[in-house]
């Protein structure tokens, strides 16, 4: 049998939204929008120059469906750059990108098979002795175990199932196309080339049972370094797996320790040292996309807290001061606390009245009816990728409509613009 190499990728998300993106600006942010399809090029790029035999995609290749048709052109133009190199794609739709999610396809090259989503089907590649096993997602959510269904292993084959999974039991995840890993492992299959988890795993080894993870990170909630594997077979056995990383923007949390600082230029200066640091550590000359987490307790709280906004401005003036395209700050979280005895003795009786009444506030139905009807209009406008996926407590609440939580959440918010103001006159 003949020695090959192979890629397998997944979760690309070509052209994915990027939540958190919308109210930000500039060139900085434009390449963080483009860099799905840029990771994908670097996956390319690797593919042509390690002579891979070819490339696997085990799903969500799109997000959904396709704004316009640059996306699809894009894609066509990555895949004639594998075929000028004799060097084939096979592709398994997952649950972002299923038959009823993409209206408007374009044909492929002839060098790409896609795995139909009707049945499970068998790709071979004589001369290496390959068996590609598959099935592509008919509709968003496929409840039945699909491996089940996938053909029994080629005698005296390389034989990779492609497959696009949440497994069944991994948390975070409903069950698209459930299975267990015992079943994979069971099939005889060589290879389970997988796609669905965002967070590379590899389950198992000999046979490898593999999530390569997304190719690139579209949030905060997707941190650290992104990739695909390459894998090296040599009469029948994987003689070598390793992994390689295609992002060009890394995403970091970055926690900044501001306690004991009395100036905004101490606060601004921790945060330039510290974004550095993460530049220097995490980045790998990579743009280093990052939400800076304050925490500590300092007398400057208050401030911090009342002017998010300036200091959201300062953070990305530092992280933008450090050269082109080395960092870009997503957000500042406001975490530190407000030096206890710092507090004014004639302003805290009535903060604590603040406090309570709006401890109080989700038992008043004219207030909660108001929040409702002063918030309507700007949770209707909020993208459902942002409805659905945030984080941020207090958007969660408004979303949720959880009265207690949003009166609990503006607190903070209120005092410290009160206290700002209290010190200021
Ligand atoms: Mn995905």
């Amino acid at each position: 049998m003949a020695m090959f190499r192979f890629i397998h990728t997944a979760d690309v998300h070509i052209d994915s939204p990027m939540v958190g993106l919308s109210q930000h600006a500039g060139e900085t942010v434009a390449r963080i929008r483009s860099a799905t399809r840029e990771a994908f090029s670097a996956l390319i790029d690797k593919a042509i120059a390690e002579s891979v035999a070819f490339v696997v995609i085990a799903g969500d290749l799109y997000d959904g469906g396709w704004r316009d048709v640059r996306t699809g052109l894009y894609f066509s133009a990555q895949m004639g750059r594998l075929a000028d190199a004799g060097i084939r794609c096979f592709i398994a739709y997952g649950n972002h990108d299923a038959e009823s999610q993409i209206t408007n396809r374009l044909n492929l090259p002839p060098t790409v098979s896609v795995f139909s989503s009707r049945k499970p089907a068998t790709f071979s590649i004589e001369e290496l002795g390959v068996a590609l096993h598959g099935q592509s997602f008919a509709t968003r959510d496929i409840t039945a175990d699909l491996a089940a269904g996938y053909p029994n292993p080629v005698a005296g084959a390389f034989n990779i199932g492609v497959l696009h999974t949440a497994l069944t039991g991994l948390p975070g995840h409903a069950n698209y196309a459930p299975c267990t890993l015992e079943e994979l492992r069971a099939k005889g299959y060589q290879y389970w080339a997988l796609g669905h988890i965002h967070h590379g795993q590899v389950l198992n080894e000999r046979p490898h049972v593999v999530f390569p993870g997304n190719l690139q990170g579209r949030s905060i909630k997707e941190t650290g370094p992104k990739g695909a594997h390459l894998v090296i077979v040599k009469d029948g056995e994987i003689t070598e797996f390793s992994t390689f990383h295609c992002d060009v923007v890394r995403w970091s949390r970055v926690s900044v320790d501001v306690a004991d600082c009395e100036r905004d230029t101490e606060v601004v200066g921790r945060m330039r040292e510290a974004i550095e640091r993460a530049v220097e550590s995490e980045a790998d000359g990579r743009l280093l996309a990052c939400r800076i987490e304050l925490s500590g307790a300092t007398p400057l709280h208050d401030g911090l807290m009342a002017d998010q906004d300036q200091l959201l401005a300062e953070a990305q003036s530092a992280a933008l001061g450090l050269g082109a395209e080395r960092a870009w700050v997503e957000h500042v979280v406001v975490a530190s606390q407000p030096e206890t005895q710092s507090d004014g003795a004639d302003d805290s009786g009535s903060l604590t009245d603040l406090q309570a009444w709006l401890a109080d506030g989700w038992q008043d139905g004219e207030l909660t009816q108001r929040i409702d009807r002063e918030l309507a209009d700007f949770c209707s406008k909020l993208p459902s990728e942002v409805r659905s996926s945030t984080d941020d407590p207090l958007l969660k609440a408004l979303i949720t409509k959880d009265h207690a939580a949003v009166l609990r959440g503006a607190y903070p918010y209120l005092a410290g613009k009160l206290k700002a103001k209290a010190r200021a006159s």
